[in-house]
């Protein structure tokens, strides 16, 4: 449980984190906080690199909708991946049908504006995110040959719907963050975790200049080390197998109180993750960060410190993140503080609103924004993959 010494000795060890490399120190001159200066895709732009975020359908159309809110989009990205709308739940109500409304509405969207698509997620092999009827789906008495049609029929459809995507998460999270362990579904009860294997092939062939990603929350944090064998145990079987997988998704969901309390990253640990991230490397994948947002559950409630935290944190991060040549694609998984998926969740002691994003409520930049913008300027430039649509029909 967090108490309030467990929060201020969060907020100390960000204080007191060693500075991961010299030109970290720039992140401490914050930006003015209304002021979102250069768009973040530019300066990715300008080094190779792709800069966009995660979005739901809501907000570009119906009641919901928000201008102010696709006027930062339109400004700042040049990829969108849709939140939640090209999942099974979303896209398959049962067996035979599928439901390309919402998630069209984005492509739609992305397409106007000139804006690339990643893909979320062909299967989250995850029992918890399968739908019901899938779940409870009889695979007949040819269970691995129904399984596999199901499963290649949903990624063939799938992709051929969406032949404009760039990068597809084509499996998500499906190594068990506690033992490291492959997880069980009704597919790989009926088909093996084979299922992993199918599906990357399928996606090869059915979106053959796709970059295939996998996935996950892995992170240096204590306790995620079985997270992280697992995940290096399942890419290196993937290369061996010759499965075709390009890249490795980290999602970064980075922070205090996601998986535990801490908002550190210290040098024991950076020097932990740079080893995970040195082995996925050295199998030749490049690395997606897919999913960027700076939890501040544990950090004070002042919203100066606590942006400036926030800040200081995700410069660290993207600092090391952007040494390997291999990131090249950024996305935010949200740009506006009140839509984050994190203000369901973890509440804060204080019961007040959380603001992980680079946007504030009023629609400003956030000193976040600024730590973003300031490591695509330090970063190395890179070899840019390549997302424009024309090469991918
Ligand atoms: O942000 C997403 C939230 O709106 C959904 O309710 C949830 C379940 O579908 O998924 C969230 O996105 C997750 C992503 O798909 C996979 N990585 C973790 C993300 C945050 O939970």
């Amino acid at each position: 449980m967090t108490t309030r010494r467990t929060l201020l000795a969060g907020a100390a060890a960000l204080a007191a984190a060693p500075l991961a490399t010299p030109l970290a120190a720039s992140a401490l001159a914050a930006p003015s906080r209304d002021a979102a200066g250069p768009s973040l895709n530019d300066l990715a732009k300008a080094k190779g690199m792709t800069f966009g975020s995660a979005v739901s359908a809501g907000v570009i159309a119906g009641p919901r909708r928000d201008p102010r809110y696709t006027a930062l989009l339109e400004r700042d990205c040049g990829a969108l991946v849709c939140e939640n709308e090209t999942k099974w739940v979303a896209l398959r109500p049962d067996a035979q049908t599928f439901d390309f409304a919402a998630a069209d509405t984005i492509a739609a969207y992305a397409g106007a504006h000139d804006m690339a698509l990643r893909g979320h997620t062909l299967l989250w092999h995850h029992p918890d995110w399968f739908p019901q009827w899938l779940t409870n789906y009889d695979f007949g008495s040819r269970p691995a040959t129904e399984a596999e049609r199901v499963l290649s029929d949903h990624i063939r459809r799938v992709c051929a719907h969406y032949p404009q995507v760039f990068s597809w998460d084509v499996i998500n999270e499906t190594v068990d963050a506690q033992t490291g362990a492959l997880r069980d579904t009704s597919l790989s009860n009926a088909m093996g975790q084979r299922v992993l294997d199918v599906a990357f092939h399928t996606a090869r062939e059915a979106a053959p200049h796709a970059q295939l990603v996998y996935n996950d929350y892995m992170s240096w944090e204590a306790g995620h080390e079985a997270h992280r064998a697992g995940v290096l145990r399942l890419l290196e079987g993937f290369k061996t197998r010759g499965v075709p997988i390009d890249a490795l998704g980290v999602q970064s969901h980075i922070g205090s109180g996601n998986q535990d309390d801490s908002v550190g990253f210290d040098t024991a640990q950076e020097r932990e993750w740079r080893k995970f991230l040195d082995e996925a490397t050295g199998m030749g994948l490049d690395i997606v960060i897919s999913e960027f947002d700076v939890h501040d559950k544990n950090l004070p409630a002042d919203p100066v410190v606590r942006d400036q935290a926030v800040a200081d944190l995700g410069r660290r991060y993207l600092d090391l993140m952007f040494s390997y040549p291999q990131t090249k694609t950024v996305m935010a998984w949200g740009m506006y503080d009140p839509y984050s998926w994190l203000q369901g969740r973890w509440p804060r002691e204080d019961g007040g609103a959380k603001r992980p994003t680079p946007f504030d409520a009023e629609y400003r930049a956030k000193p976040l924004h600024g730590a973003i913008a300031d490591a695509f300027r330090a970063a190395p430039m890179r070899t840019a993959l390549d997302i424009t649509p024309a090469n991918r029909n």
